[in-house]
């Protein structure tokens, strides 16, 4: 459970309130002290208030982003699709949002980017961590898009100073599913830990972080996560066992275990050309 501070609540907006980790977050992010606004393309179940709105309808993001203390950038596709349909709601509906923000005079933005942004480097040797600068290497539309909403916040704190954290998200669902996912894993319990590290550190200008729990398989150096303050609990190692049973260890000489990004660069193709 979470200490709820001292001091005045904050009001945080948060976009893709309606996805999986939007849910996850709107039961965990108010015991952290947080007031949440939520907004998404679609209705949010059992939220009457939610503003349903396209991140590239300007009028309703700035109406949506006023007078809130930060935003946590949950909205957009969260798996590949066609280049039109990224741009549309990635990178144009990114955009937009930090357009808002600097309309609105909001300092702070969470990036939910993702590990797909360096999905195409190689899986890192035994006992090797991947560093948070380690070069942009997507491995599809989807990760470039995030690419770019790194490259968006960086112009963003450099020309208007609104500070961001883009956290590459590794797998964050209540379980890991994978083998893979054994390495990357982001319980909700820790991805709330680390929005709210994001949230509240000072001076951050733009970071760049992995966001995956303290797992025993990890692949990435979480220390700019710690630099926040984020201190991870879980560790995916309890579910090991059992997926290792189910799907046998990751092969090297496989190519769809070989990157980061699992089976995503691949072929076939997961999008239709
Ligand atoms: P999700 O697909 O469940 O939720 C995304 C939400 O964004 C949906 O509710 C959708 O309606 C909304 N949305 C899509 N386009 C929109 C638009 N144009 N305007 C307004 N809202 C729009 O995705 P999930 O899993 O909750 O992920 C949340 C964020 O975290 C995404 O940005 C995703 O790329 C990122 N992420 C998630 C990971 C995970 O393990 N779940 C891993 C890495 C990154
Ligand atoms: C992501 O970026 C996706 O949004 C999420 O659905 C998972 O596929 C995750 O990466 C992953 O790599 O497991």
């Amino acid at each position: 459970m979470a200490e709820v501070p001292a001091g005045p609540r904050r009001t945080i907006l948060l976009t893709g309130a309606a996805g999986g980790v939007g849910t996850l977050m709107r039961g965990l992010l108010p015991a952290y002290g947080y007031d949440l606004r939520l907004m998404d393309l679609v209705a949010v179940e059992g939220e009457p208030d939610a503003v349903v709105a396209d991140l590239n309808d300007a009028a309703a993001l700035r109406a949506a982003m006023r007078g809130v203390d930060a935003v946590v950038h949950l909205a957009g596709i969260s798996l590949e699709a066609s280049f039109e349909q990224i741009l549309h709601a990635n990178i144009a509906g990114t955009h937009a949002l930090y357009e808002a923000a600097r309309a609105e005079g909001v300092r702070r933005v969470v990036f939910a980017s993702s590990n797909h942004a360096v999905g195409a480097t190689p899986v890192p040797s035994a006992g090797a961590l991947l560093a948070a600068s380690a070069p942009h290497r997507p491995d599809t539309y989807y990760g470039l898009s995030k690419c770019f909403g790194e490259d968006l916040a960086q112009l963003y704190w450099d020309k208007h100073g609104i500070e961001t954290v883009s956290v590459r998200i590794g797998s964050c669902f209540p379980e890991p599913t994978t083998v893979r996912m054994l390495s990357i894993w982001l319980s909700p319990e820790d991805c709330a830990r680390l929005f709210d590290a994001a949230l509240t550190a000072p001076g951050v200008g733009h970071t760049v972080v992995y966001g995956s729990s303290a797992n025993t398989r990890l692949w990435w150096d979480l220390a700019p996560a710690r630099a926040l303050g984020y201190e991870p609990r879980d560790d995916s190692e309890r579910f090991a066992e059992k997926l290792l049973a189910e799907h046998g260890p990751l092969d090297p000489a496989n190519p769809d275990h070989a990157l980061m990004g699992g089976p995503w660069l691949g072929s076939p193709p997961l999008w239709p050309h």
